[in-house]
């Protein structure tokens, strides 16, 4: 049988067939139109099979009824024969050179034709000798930015996005979960302790037969790749996630949970102390001498040395060890302490679902309040609201707000202003008064100087209509660094303006990060924990961001949206010359 096809399995194909079509010369519509599609399906939140059952494939921006038909094939044969044909003879590590910025179709050929380069480490090689020199089109800054690009891509493909690997690992978890020879299935490694990005997916099971249940687990349909599998260890791949899973005995299990939860440096500074007490401790258990003491139960191991379970997100070796000791360890911010979104799209700009449809969601998730923050007009790819279309916007919910009249869920007419490079809002004064949310963000100007970049932050802050600063650093992981500025003296600005600085939990930037957010909140500074959703199932991007904010430390009562409706309310009207809901009346 053909295991499961997953979008991006799909999203790859076509993504491959650009790439083939344009190193070949050929037409650049066709070469866009895969380009699109690959994108599109990427942005999907639904399996392409179920949208393929309901026969709407065509509906999907981007695909017509010859990719429609291409997404069938591909769903039933895991294949798109056309594709495979077009793509002959040229090698995927030839395709990936597309990968490294600053590289296009005509220099890959030419790469490839004159200096024999036919993957990374080729073009690592040819960058490195002078090779490229002499050649036309290489000078010594050609040169220099490539190297930066193929440095750049590889730091950030070692490592995957614990927003992308999380969702699939816990899929998988489940469904082992499931096998009848399993009786135990946990997650543990870094993506236990909810870093930013992972290295591998770290599994432990717990099985009377471990060797037959490890094998069992290898051929389950989420399993694109076995790498290794023994007795008590499998190496698989989900796609590109790599996951490491170990069998352990179920008297072992909270010490292996330890073990293989880390970091390492938190385990060897938790040995150090283990040897003082005159006690071993390694993934079996808690020893004094041969004598077993305990390690079945996680919180065993802690115990033994003298300190509470710490949770798996402090475990970095950063202060958290003393505090145990000393029985100070931070009270966290938990997923259920969140009462509200302030950071969401709808369709008026670019998110993916309608107004309704992100009003619909938050209330099933039982939220007391949601701010809808399209984007202002100087965003022009994500269609930002100009004041005409704002005032549509403000209708439609007041009738919104009109029909849900009995719902707890509270609707706030929200907006994410960019800031100026000059600090200015893109929004004036007149027109921040009708929103009940203004989160103010840096969108474009990233490479502006230290100085310039803090005195526009700071000159945000200053407008009495700012509520939050959004992914205060801008950075994509992976992709862009985050902006430069001076930290401290923004953090204590917001602080004493009671504006929030936020930790945006969308896979690609959880920004502030966790280091950042910890040095804000030991300031006093106020955060606004945010899905920054663009759909409603990335509403469920809230928990990375939840994740963040416990690595830094965060109690609930510095995370404005833990805060209930009457306090939130009040945080939002303190500054700003007009009370809340007036603005509606204004605006009509
Ligand atoms: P990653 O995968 O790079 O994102 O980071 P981790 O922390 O998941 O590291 P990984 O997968 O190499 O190992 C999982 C955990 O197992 C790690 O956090 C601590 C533990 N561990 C692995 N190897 C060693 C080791 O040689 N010494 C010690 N003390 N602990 C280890
Ligand atoms: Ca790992
Ligand atoms: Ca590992």
């Amino acid at each position: 049988m053909q295991s499961k096809v997953h979008n991006e399995d799909i999203a790859r194909i076509f993504e491959k067939m650009s790439r083939v079509l344009s190193l070949k010369g050929k037409n650049r519509f066709r070469i866009l139109a895969y380009e699109n599609a690959a994108r599109s399906i990427r942005e999907l939140d639904e399996d392409l099979a179920e949208i393929a059952a309901q026969q709407k494939l065509e509906e999907i921006a981007g695909i017509g009824k010859d990719l429609a038909e291409k997404i069938q094939e591909a769903l039933r044969t895991g294949n798109i024969r056309a594709c495979e044909r077009e793509g002959g003879k040229i090698p995927d590590s030839l395709l990936m050179l597309f990968e490294i910025r600053g590289l296009g179709p005509k220099t890959i050929s030419l790469l490839h034709k004159k200096f024999h380069v036919d993957s990374l480490d080729d073009l690592e090689h040819a960058l490195a000798s002078d090779a490229l020199g002499h050649a036309r089109g290489f000078g010594a800054k050609k040169i220099a930015a490539l190297r930066e690009s193929l440095e750049a891509w590889t730091a950030s493909h070692q490592r995957m996005l614990l927003g992308l690997a999380l969702p699939r690992a816990e899929e998988l978890v489940a469904r082992i979960r499931k096998l009848p020879l399993i009786e135990r299935a946990e997650l543990a490694g870094s993506l236990r302790r909810g870093r930013e990005t992972i290295g591998d997916v770290d599994l432990l099971v717990v099985s009377g037969d471990s060797p037959t249940a490890l094998e069992e687990i290898s051929r389950l349909p989420e399993v694109s790749r076995v790498l290794a599998v023994g007795p008590t260890r499998a190496t698989l791949l989900l796609d590109s996630i790599q996951v490491d899973v170990r069998a352990v005995a179920s008297e072992s299990f909270g010490a292996a949970m330890q073990y293989f939860t880390g970091s390492k440096k938190h385990n060897t500074h938790i040995r150090a102390i283990a040897r003082q007490h005159g006690l071993k401790v390694n993934e079996y258990g808690v020893f004094r001498g041969t004598k077993r003491l305990g390690g079945a139960a996680e919180a065993d191991v802690y115990r033994l040395v003298g300190m509470p379970l710490i949770p798996p997100e402090l475990r970095e070796d950063r202060g958290e060890i003393e505090a145990a000791l000393k029985g100070k360890l931070p009270e966290l911010v938990q997923l259920s302490d969140i009462r509200g979104e302030l950071h969401a799209h709808s369709t008026y700009s670019d998110g993916h679902s309608s107004m309704l449809e992100m009003v619909e969601c938050a209330a099933a998730m039982g939220y007391e309040y949601i701010a809808l923050t399209d984007h202002s007009p100087s965003q022009r790819i994500a269609h930002g609201l100009d004041r005409v279309r704002l005032r549509k916007k403000i209708k439609e919910m007041e009738k919104l707000r009109k029909e849900r009249a009995n719902s707890r869920l509270h609707l706030l007419l929200g907006a994410e202003v960019d800031i100026l490079p000059d600090g200015r809002l893109d929004y004036p004064d007149d027109v921040l008064a009708w929103l009940d949310v203004v989160i103010a963000a840096v969108h474009a100007n990233f490479n502006q100087s230290r100085k310039q970049m803090t005195d526009r932050i700071l000159r945000a802050i200053d407008c009495p209509y700012v509520n939050v600063i959004a992914h205060p650093t801008a950075r994509l992981i992976g992709k862009r660094e985050p902006v430069e500025f001076d930290f401290d003296r923004i953090v204590s600005a917001a602080k004493q303006a009671g504006v929030a600085l936020e930790i945006d939990g969308s896979p690609w930037r959880l920004d502030l990060n966790d280091t950042l957010a910890r040095s804000a909140a030991e300031a006093g500074g106020l955060l606004s924990i945010a899905a920054d959703a663009h759909s409603t199932a990335q509403l469920a991007y809230l928990r990375f961001g939840v994740l963040q904010a416990r690595r830094a430390w965060i109690a609930p009562a510095s995370v404005v949206n833990t805060w209930s409706w009457e306090t939130l309310h009040k945080w939002l009207t303190a500054r700003r010359p007009q009370r809340l809901g007036r603005s509606m009346k204004a605006a009509g």
